[in-house]
């Protein structure tokens, strides 16, 4: 299931030793919420294993010939914590990552991941709160700080702390996501100056002005902010994110200074570098993926389903982030103004379940199966369902529709980057037009191929819609092109390189 990873199969290894430095002999610690791989019982008794993450694993994979990689992760399943650690084969013997789970208690993991991870963290970086009601911080939520977030990132950091130890080789800690925001000050307290290694640290979701940042109570914000200034080398989705970043510690973080000039804060005599290495997709395997025989028998289905009439595409988690209720009130919308629509278009919306454990999610997703309802109680007939929800975690299906579209809505109300955005131009082959939240990082780089659009704006998004479904055959098939060469300019191997050639520009 995808939870907060964006989870690829690909059976091809991305550029080998590409994404490394020239010189580069450092062994990697990652630590991220998943591992890798997701370990299960067979009958017999034995353990199996899935890959089951996105292309920072294909594009580590891809390294783990080269140099030495151990990925640090909280158990999801029994099996990942009877298995514990140990070497995981990717591909063959010569490609494999050393996964190691942690597996905190059950209560404590509950309330670093179900109540401030998610959805006090998420909903705030993403400006999702509805102020005058929520969050309440009360007892409880302080308990889940101290008990779960604050334990659960020093359990990553003992863990990190004793893999540097044992490691012979000069390390790189590489920290993913808002999980771990604490591990970085941590690591710094537990280790002695000579013996610390770098650390990175990717923020993988927005990173909102420091306006927003004063929901969190003083004492959370300024923990977060600490925790983040131990790092060496922060990472975000985009240039405003970084800038976001650094304006938040100047308002937030006493006897902390910032240079926006070389984009560092200096605090406790410390520098944290801030940039931004906006992540993309495995290109080559997401190509290959796209040829395979099972991707062609979903686009059969597909192409049945939609018969002549052209292709509305959304795809996503279920995640009030996406926007996926707004979408759908532009989409009706747009029926009601242009009529000429009506019969002419399907909307299909692939849903992935995620999250359900939180209110929010549950809530969320009968809202919009009802809103979809109603455009088809609307304006359905005996022949046409406008639209077309189909619920589950089938990639191989999601990339056969996204060959398929004619129009790819990304709406989010905030998203660090969006990676359908990118995978869409990548296998479509009917020259699709994008539409893209100005709201999402992709933006900063699709933004010259796409129709960008205020994700609120239910009229404006309708329009587009309109727009798109109307646009000649020339301007769709430049608009295409232009997006499909952006993103193949910058793979996910490409995103790695940079933040490794990083490390070594400044010498960290
Ligand atoms: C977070 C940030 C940031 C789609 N259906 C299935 C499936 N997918 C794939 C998509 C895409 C991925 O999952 C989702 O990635 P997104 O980027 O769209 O969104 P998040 O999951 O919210 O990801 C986001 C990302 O991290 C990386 O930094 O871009 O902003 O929110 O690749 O095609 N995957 C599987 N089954 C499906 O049915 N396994």
């Amino acid at each position: 299931m995808i939870t907060d990873d964006p989870l690829q199969v690909s059976e091809s290894l991305p550029g080998g030793n590409q994404a490394l430095p020239v010189g580069f002999d450092r062994a990697l610690i990652i630590a991220a919420n998943r591992a890798p791989a997701t370990f299960s019982m067979a009958e017999d008794g034995s353990l199996q294993f899935e890959r089951g993450a996105g292309g920072l694993v294909t594009a580590l994979a891809g390294l783990a010939q080269h140099i030495d990689a151990t990925w640090i992760a909280c158990a999801q399943t029994m099996a990942d914590a009877a298995f514990r650690e140990g070497d995981v084969p990717f591909w063959n013997d010569d490609h494999t990552i050393r996964v190691q789970f942690l597996s905190p208690e059950p209560p404590t993991y509950e309330g670093y991941y179900n109540v401030i991870a998610n959805p006090l963290l998420w909903f705030l970086q993403h400006s999702m709160w509805n102020v005058p009601l929520a969050p309440v911080i009360n007892a409880a939520t302080w308990r889940a700080w101290e008990d779960g977030y604050v334990a659960v990132n020093r359990l990553f950091a003992e863990a990190i702390v004793k893999q540097v130890r044992a490691d012979s080789d000069p390390v790189l800690v590489m920290l993913q996501d808002y999980h771990l925001y604490l591990v970085a000050r941590y690591l710094r307290e537990r280790m002695r100056r000579r013996e610390r290694p770098p650390v990175l640290h990717f923020v993988h979701i927005p990173w909102p002005g420091p306006e927003y940042w004063r929901i969190l109570p003083p004492a959370m914000r300024q923990a977060v902010l600490d925790g983040l200034c131990a790092v060496d080398l922060l990472g975000f989705q985009t240039r405003e994110d970084s800038l976001n970043f650094i304006r938040t510690c100047q308002s937030h973080l006493p006897r902390a200074h910032a240079n926006y000039k070389h984009r560092r804060i200096w605090y406790r005599n410390h520098a944290t570098h801030v940039r931004d290495f906006p992540i993309s997709i495995d290109v080559a395997a997401l190509r290959q993926l796209a040829e395979s025989q099972d991707v062609a028998g979903y686009r059969s289905e597909i192409q049945e389903l939609v018969g002549e009439r052209q292709l509305v595409l959304r795809i996503d988690r279920i995640e009030p982030s996406k926007n996926i209720l707004r979408g759908f009130q532009a989409f009706e919308e747009m029926l009601e103004l242009h009529p000429e629509h009506h019969e002419q278009v399907t909307f299909l919306s692939l849903l992935v379940p995620s999250r359900l454990a939180v209110d929010e999610y549950q809530d969320y997703m009968a809202e919009l199966m009802a809103a979809a309802g109603h455009v088809n109680t609307a304006y359905g007939t005996g022949d046409w369902e406008p639209v077309r929800i189909l619920v589950g975690e089938n990639y191989p299906r999601a990339v056969a529709a996204l060959q398929l579209y004619d129009v790819l809505l990304v709406n989010a109300i905030a998203d660090g980057m969006n990676l359908v955005a990118k995978e869409g131009p990548i296998v479509n082959q009917r020259h699709g037009v994008l539409i893209l939240s100005e709201r999402t990082g992709a933006r900063q780089q699709l933004e010259p191929g796409a129709l960008i659009i205020s994700p609120c704006d239910v009229y404006a998004t309708a329009q587009a819609l309109h727009q798109a479904l109307t646009m000649a055959p020339e301007e769709r098939q430049e608009s295409a092109l232009r997006l499909h060469w952006v993103v193949e300019q910058e793979d996910m191997t490409a995103w790695l390189r940079h933040q490794l050639d990083t490390v070594v520009e400044l010498a960290l």
